[in-house]
């Protein structure tokens, strides 16, 4: 990626998922500003599984600083609740790519993971990752995951803990080297740029 001149580049990501992947928390982890989000009560069945949800979005701001330059990731977190779900086209709009946040140890969210893997790759044709979240001592579920998902080699699915900055900042760069050679490649870098 070419961001010379010291310019910092933008560029937005929504970070989307199943219920209670932990979307709010890897946001919450990453941001340098403190974490916007619209969290109320669980009001339905799912409270057995945390008693707070994201009702609209979540929003937070990282810089990575680069040789080129810096590059400010401005992040949207989506509702994981599909009530809530006409957020997910609003949040979209204008994202250059996107992360798909599972957390491994509820296989039963997998089916749910892949609809919306599906839903966000017709919304908009831009890279995404896959986050496996609670990996740790998890592989065999990371690899169902995979299978499940049955994304191809070309979509990185990169293990992770996201209650840990540098975990959580691994699955952001796998994207953004994912973005940036897009771009590179496109020779569209100047679309990079705010
Ligand atoms: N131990 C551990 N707990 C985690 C991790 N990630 C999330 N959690 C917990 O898992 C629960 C769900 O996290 P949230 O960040 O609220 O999930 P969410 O995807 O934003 O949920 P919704 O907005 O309701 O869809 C919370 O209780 C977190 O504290 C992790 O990596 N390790
Ligand atoms: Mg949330």
């Amino acid at each position: 990626m070419s961001n010379s001149g010291g310019a910092a580049a933008a560029v937005k990501v929504v970070v989307t998922g199943p219920f209670a992947a932990g979307k709010t928390t890897f946001i919450s982890t990453l941001s340098e500003v403190p974490l916007f989000s619209t969290e109320k009560p669980v009001t339905d069945s799912s409270r057995s599984v945390k008693s707070m949800t994201t009702v609209s979005m979540d929003f937070g701001k990282i810089t990575f600083d680069f040789e080129e330059g810096d590059v400010v990731l401005y992040l949207f977190g989506t509702p994981g609740q599909e009530r809530f779900d006409f957020m997910w086209d609003v949040l979209a709009r204008g994202m250059l790519g996107f992360v798909v946040l599972v957390d491994v140890t509820r296989e039963k969210t997998f089916t749910e993971a892949k609809k919306i893997v599906k839903y966000f790759k017709e919304l908009s044709d831009v890279p995404y990752v896959i986050g496996a979240n609670r990996a740790t001592g998890n592989e065999k579920a990371v690899s169902l995951l995979k299978k499940k998902l049955g994304v191809g080699p070309d979509v990185p699915v990169v293990p992770c803990e996201v209650v840990s900055r540098q975990s959580a900042k691994e699955v952001l760069l796998a994207l953004l080297y994912r973005v940036s050679a897009l771009l590179d490649q496109d020779s569209a870098v100047g679309a990079f740029s705010p």
